[in-house]
């Protein structure tokens, strides 16, 4: 039997639907909407359409959003004293500096930067760090997001055995966090580990955060699993995930498409955040 298809698109919806009822209550709670700022330096393509539908986002379910956007050649000096003016408006609610940024500034400072309460990316090492110890923290949103979904299948992860191949800080590190906070047992896998199959055949949830185009293949693929697919790639214009998706797809349980699966969660993700983020600093 083919998988079951864990849409993030329609997920996506309903979820926004919810945060926009939200928003409405919020408003007639306080007379104000939650606002986000979205900055952007340069003018890389990739990080165009990001920022546009983390906007979209925002605009859609009611919120204020402005969109900075700076010149490649901005100082680090001058982006971090752009960040202090954002922390200390209290118009605004979260703070988000689209990344990659430049090789001339320094992005550890830049997220050291960003105020721990409007920190809706969930970078911050304090909110990192609460996550760790299990305190509340704003949570970084593609992780977040992969949880919604495989909770919205109506899947207890509770038990299972999640393989996350990639450790990146953005991604691989906090999802792994995430799945282990649900009671998973978690291994992390990345570019050195020896027999990789070995490890990814016993996974029950699969979370592909490599990079690299169809890098899963149906043969490291445990029947019946769940199969988390974080790729951004393109190839050949198009977007394409980690997994070998169709042969795959014939031997998964669960799986999520490229396009329309977690990049759309991790949107949604960031809207919820900056909601989290407003409520708390209302309080
Ligand atoms: C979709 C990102 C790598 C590095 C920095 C919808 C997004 C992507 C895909 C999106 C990503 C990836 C984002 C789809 C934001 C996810 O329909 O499949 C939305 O906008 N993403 C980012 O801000 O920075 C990145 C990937």
């Amino acid at each position: 039997m083919p998988a079951t298809v864990i849409s993030g698109r329609k997920l996506s919806k309903q979820i926004r639907e919810e945060l926009k009822e939200k928003v409405v209550q919020l408003n007639a709670k306080y007379g104000d909407v939650p606002k986000l700022v979205v900055v952007l330096v340069g003018d890389d393509p990739a990080s165009i359409s990001y920022v546009t539908a983390k906007e979209k986002g925002a605009k859609y379910v009611g919120f204020d959003s402005e969109l900075i956007r700076k010149p490649e050649s901005i100082s680090e000096e001058e982006l971090l004293s752009l960040i202090d003016e954002l922390n200390n408006d209290e118009s605004v609610n979260g703070i988000l500096v689209q990344l990659p940024l430049p090789k001339h500034i320094d992005v550890d400072k830049v997220i050291d930067r960003i105020a721990l309460a409007k920190d809706v990316d969930g970078f911050h090492p304090e909110n990192v760090g609460n996550l760790h110890v299990g305190r509340p923290a704003l949570l970084p949103c593609t992780p977040k997001g992969i949880i919604t979904m495989i909770k919205s299948a109506g899947l207890n992860i509770s038990g299972m055995n999640a393989v996350i191949v990639g450790r990146s800080n953005l991604v691989g590190k906090p999802a792994a966090m995430l799945l282990m906070n649900e009671n998973a047992t978690v291994t992390i896998t990345h570019s050195r580990t020896k027999d990789l199959a070995s490890h990814t055949k016993n996974a029950d949830i699969l979370v592909a955060a490599i990079g690299r185009a169809k890098f899963i293949t149906a043969d490291m693929v445990k029947p019946g699993a769940i199969v988390i697919d974080v790729g951004v790639n393109k190839v050949d214009g198009k977007l394409c995930g980690d997994v070998d998706y169709e042969p795959i797809s014939e031997i998964a349980g669960f799986i999520t498409p490229v396009p329309g699966g977690v990049g759309p969660m991790t949107i949604t993700s960031l809207l919820e955040n900056t909601l989290e983020a407003f409520i708390n600093q209302k309080k």
